[in-house]
């Protein structure tokens, strides 16, 4: 084993004591050297005084992880050491400095991105191999060696398959490292699944927490997901309506705002659908709409109901291009089956009740005047993008919130051309994306279950039905077997910090606890000490991005790859993913098949093996992609940028061209045929019936629920612009710019005797959490906003200190698996517990735990 890794070097760099550390944070921020003059001498940097430019090698490579974006990070470094990161300027394709044009804009980083070094070399980063001694959750580990924690492992691996079958390890892999093409942690392509899979013992989650209403919708109503444009084509729209969209905060491109910005110079007007007023509304001076979360659905069925009132739908785009959005575009079949057409619906001819825009207002708190006036907009603004975010489709039934906007997009003719809309999941040009096998051993399983269900299984197994566990059907013996989980393995994910109804998570553990030491088993890898790795019985460090030879593809928009060299050796005793499943599959009796090309050596030995996967995929890229640089030329510039001859719009081929859509029918299904011929749902994966087109449906809690007596206020949680959910919630510099607080409306407040900066607390029956307050009134009455993300504290009350919602989330799935992270009824109160926000008051810094007898 060769890492250049000076554990005297990382002492140094951590002796203060912590509170001199902390005292460092803001001078950090200023002078980019994280140790200030006056504390005790330690070096930041191996190199004194700091290097000029000419002494530091300039290496491209990426920025990473699931944050909307994907950006460039260039790393100057002196020796191994990373000193300074910049990033695109324009030059690195070979163009002058400063090139950024709408055809091929710069890939800037974003705060998070800037700040990378100090999550690489943070005091919560994990470097060896550790096994926990004390309780599960205790945060007690001690360091021990790879081969210890590979031996016991694979030994425990085995023996609860044998013993309690092919289901008892829960693949709980999600997307912190899913957009790289080789090093990889999503439940579909990942290492992860492929590991188990060949392992022969899986449970897979099927359910996404992002957005799998929005997949759901798209793949019923386009037979695709790969529905958005690229974001140059925003530039183009006349009208632009954010519904429950803030790409200022929560990115979902790399260069939307850039885009956006020259469609508000080319006169485009903005609207923005949200519960509170956003800094994107700020920034393009929109129309702001107040609206009842998890309401969504009502509203839109109320301006369908004005576009049709008033003739304004585009019947030529209907009768061409859609099933089910009025009797004529509605198979007799369906009928026959007892279904009726989309306009059936809004105008109540069924049911008897017109979901006319006051029926709406009742229902989402928008006036009647409002919806109907957003409604004429939309119709008769021409290219207009609806942009359905995720957000309200992270709801109970939120799958309806997004087939209805599919809805409205369909009935206004807005698909398909440039300046309109499709899109629910925004996937737009189709990248090459996996560079290591993905054959028959890909995503093998033998359970999968809705992602959010796994506690439950836990607590209640064997009396759990197929239905509460949302398993995918099979047809084998395994179809309806609700598995008996004894074993999790994170990777790429901080699950139990982000998954809902935390304490119904802790409470599994427990119970998995009292079936016996040796019994289960619980496996965190990741580069960083989280809060879920302190419920893991081994942490496994895993090399970052910087450590690891890989390419980097776009986060859902965008069209580039950006190489990602091994800018320095791994850390501490880290090794990838990749190496480390590759040595448990050699011990288990399947290495060759699990990694075709390594040898034996490649835990210690990685390079050339990925190497070699690499070349393997920049050859497909050239031959898919017609790209004539070699591998060598990319590896040299460190990016390609594609040149689109059009903004990339989705469907575009389908409305010009009349090709087919993906669907049973070739037509955009506002009626799905799929649903409509469903009999037994307690059957299939969702369990519970979903209707084939898009309806209203009332959510288990909403502010219109009579449990408002108990828990008054609607708590939403959406991403926070200064962290990737947990990722960088240690980050000193990032903290300087934005707090964990619970943002309140002024009015609501003042009747509560609560000020700005109080420190209150959120309950409901699921669990406490305790932040300052933020009064304002930019959110509306009723409403609390808490961003996701923060990094779990528990009191001895089981009180989380530190803000995370995800105490008072419930575990329970939307029929098509939607997680309804904003369903959420809450009370607020005043409280004399302090907030610990984490890392900044020792609370989650848990390295010293970790190092002390070291
Ligand atoms: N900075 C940053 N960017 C990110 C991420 C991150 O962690 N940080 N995460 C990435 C990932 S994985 C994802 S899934 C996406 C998520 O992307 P989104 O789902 O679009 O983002 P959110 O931030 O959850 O919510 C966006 C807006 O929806 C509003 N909202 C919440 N509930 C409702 C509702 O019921 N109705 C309406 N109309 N509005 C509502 C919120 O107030 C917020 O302004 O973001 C990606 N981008
Ligand atoms: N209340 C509430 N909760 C939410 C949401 C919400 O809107 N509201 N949003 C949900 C959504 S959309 C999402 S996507 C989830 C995100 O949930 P997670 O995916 O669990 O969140 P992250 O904090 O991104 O955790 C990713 C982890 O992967 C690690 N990691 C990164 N790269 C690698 C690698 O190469 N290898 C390994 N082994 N580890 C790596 C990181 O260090 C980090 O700890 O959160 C969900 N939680
Ligand atoms: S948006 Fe994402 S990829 Fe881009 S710099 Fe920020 S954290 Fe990194
Ligand atoms: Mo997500």
């Amino acid at each position: 084993m060769t890492t250049r890794f000076n554990p005297a070097a990382w002492a140094r760099l951590f002796t203060p004591t912590r509170r001199q550390f902390l005292q460092t944070a803001s001078a950090a921020a200023a002078t980019a050297l994280v140790m200030p003059a006056g504390a005790r001498k330690a070096n930041a940097f191996a190199y004194e005084p700091y290097p000029r430019d000419d002494d530091l090698e300039t290496v491209v490579t990426s920025c990473a992880h699931n944050c909307g974006s994907r950006h460039m990070l260039v790393a100057h470094k002196k020796g191994d050491v990373i000193v300074r990161l910049s990033t695109d300027n324009g030059t690195y394709q070979g163009d002058a400095y400063g090139t950024d044009t709408e055809e091929k804009p710069q890939l800037r980083a974003c705060l998070r991105g800037r700040s990378y070094r100090s999550r690489l070399y943070s005091p919560e980063r994990l470097l060896y191999p550790m096994k926990r001694v004390g309780k599960r959750g205790e945060g007690k580990f001690k360091r021990v060696s790879w081969d210890q924690a590979l031996t016991e492992i694979a030994e425990r691996m085995v023996y609860l398959r044998d013993k309690y079958g092919p289901q008892a390890l829960l693949d709980q892999s999600y997307a912190g490292a899913s957009y790289g093409v080789l090093h990889k942690s999503d439940q579909i392509e990942g290492l992860l699944g492929r590991f188990l899979g060949m392992f022969g013992c899986r449970t897979s989650s099927w359910s996404v927490p992002s957005y799998q209403g929005t997949t759901f919708s798209s793949r019923m109503t386009f037979g695709t997901i790969e529905d958005g444009n690229e974001d140059d084509a925003y530039a183009h729209s006349k009208l632009i309506i954010m519904w429950g969209w803030n790409p200022a905060y929560t990115f979902h491109g790399g260069n939307t705002f850039y885009y956006m910005r020259m469609a508000k110079q080319r006169g485009c007007k903005f609207v923005l659908i949200d519960p509170q007023y956003t800094d994107s509304a700020a920034a393009y001076d929109a129309w702001w709409i107040p609206i009842r979360p998890n309401t969504d659905a009502a509203m839109m069925a109320g301006m369908a109901y004005h576009i049709w009132d008033n003739g304004w739908h585009d019947q030529g785009f209907i009768d061409r291009f859609v099933q089910g959005m009025d009797p004529g575009t509605t198979p007799n079949w369906a009928y026959q089956r007892g279904h009726e057409s989309f306009k059936e619906y809004i105008l109540g001819t069924n049911d008897g009740v017109p979901k006319t825009p006051e029926w709406a207002a009742e229902i989402c708190g928008v006036k009647a005047d409002d919806i109907r006036k957003l409604a004429e907009m939309y119709a008769t603004t021409k290219p207009a993008a609806l942009k359905a975010s995720w957000a309200p489709g992270r709801n109970a039934y939120g799958e309806q919130y997004n087939r209805m906007a599919a809805a409205l997009q369909a009935m206004t003719g807005n698909i398909g051309i440039l300046g309109g809309c499709a899109e629910g999941v925004g996937k737009a040009w189709h990248s090459e994306a996996v560079a290591y096998p993905y054959d028959q051993y890909a995503n093998v399983w033998y359970a999968s279950i809705k992602s959010d269900r796994w506690a439950h299984i836990v607590l209640n197994y064997p009396n759990v039905t197929r239905q509460e566990a949302g398993l995918w059907p099979r047809s084998d013996q395994f179809d309806g077997v609700v598995p008996n989980i004894r074993g999790i393995f994170w990777q790429g994910s901080d699950w139990f910090n982000q998954l809902t109804n935390i304490n119904k998570e802790i409470a599994a553990i427990r119970k998995l606890d009292e079936q016996g030491e040796g019994e289960s088993l619980l496996v965190c890898s990741d580069s960083t000490i989280t809060p879920t790795g302190i419920w893991a019985d081994y942490l496994l460090p895993i090399a970052t991005h910087f450590e690891r030879h890989d390419v980097a593809l776009p986060w859902y928009k965008g069209h580039y790859y950006i190489h990602r060299p091994k800018v320095i050796e791994p850390l501490g005793e880290s090794k990838t993913d990749f190496q480390v499943y590759t040595e448990l599959a050699w011990r288990l009796g399947f290495g060759p098949a699990y990694n075709p090309k390594a040898a034996r050596d490649y835990f210690d030995n990685p390079d050339a093996t990925d190497e070699a996967y690499l070349v393997d995929w920049w050859h497909k890229v050239q031959e898919h992609q017609h790209v004539e640089w070699s591998w060598e030329e990319f590896k040299k510039r460190g990016v390609y940028k594609f040149i689109l001859s059009q903004p990339h719009v989705a469907f575009r081929a389908q409305i010009e061209q009349g090709l087919p859509f993906q669907t049973p029918s070739g037509k955009i299904e506002i009626l799905s045929s799929q649903l409509a011929q469903i009999d037994d749902w307690s059957r299939t994966q969702y369990g519970y019936e979903i209707p084939a087109i898009p309806k209203w449906i009332e959510p288990w809690e909403s502010l219109n629920h009579p449990l408002t007596a108990t828990y008054p206020f609607h708590l939403i949680s959406p991403h926070p612009r200064w962290r990737t959910h947990s990722i960088f919630n240690n980050i000193p510099w990032l903290r300087e710019t934005f707090s964990q607080e619970t943002t309140m409306n002024a009015a609501d407040a003042k009747r509560m005797g609560i000020k700005h900066g109080d420190i209150v607390e959120l309950w409901n029956d699921r669990g406490r959490v305790v932040t300052p307050v933020y009064v304002t009134e930019r959110c509306m009455p009723g409403v609390l906003v808490l961003h996701e993300g923060a990094w779990m504290d528990l009191d001895k009350d089981g009180v989380d200190r530190a803000g995370n919602p995800d105490f008072l989330t419930k575990d329970d799935p939307s029929p098509a698996g939607a997680f309804a992270y904003n369903t959420v009824l809450c009370n607020i109160r005043k409280t004399d517990l302090h907030h610990r926000p984490g890392w900044d008051q020792l609370a989650t810094a848990r390295s010293h735990v970790f190092r002390r007898d070291q």
